[in-house]
């Protein structure tokens, strides 16, 4: 069924692009694109500097216990530079982290609300 499975790309899109989205439409979703670190926790931070172009984001953010780390500011890479569009120094994060190749990656980031 390729014409459905275009619409429930486009969908998908649209939703990320929204950000929230119902976890009741999520079933192919999460079929196509099995979400990753399911397992690690949110954590909370702040936004004090994005580098777009480096792909990287500093964040003060509270004890992440899934990488054994206390509270503090520091650097992360983005799994992907597009998580960090629309972030600014200041804003409130959900984010989830996670370690790779001895590196801290974000996974997953989003306004606070
Ligand atoms: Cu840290």
């Amino acid at each position: 069924m390729k014409a459905m499975h275009t619409l429930a790309l486009a969908a998908v899109l649209v939703a990320s692009t929204v950000g929230a989205q119902p976890a009741t439409k999520d079933a192919d979703h999460a079929a196509h694109h099995p979400v990753a670190g399911a397992s690690a926790p949110q954590s909370e931070g702040e936004v004090r500097k994005v580098d777009l172009e480096q792909g990287k984001v500093t964040l003060r953010h509270g004890p992440l216990a899934n990488l054994d780390m206390p509270a503090m500011t520091m650097v992360f890479t983005a799994a992907d530079p597009k998580l960090l569009q629309g972030l600014k120094q200041g804003d409130k994060v959900r984010f989830t982290a996670d370690k790779k190749d001895g590196a801290f990656i974000v996974i997953a980031i989003e306004p606070a609300k």
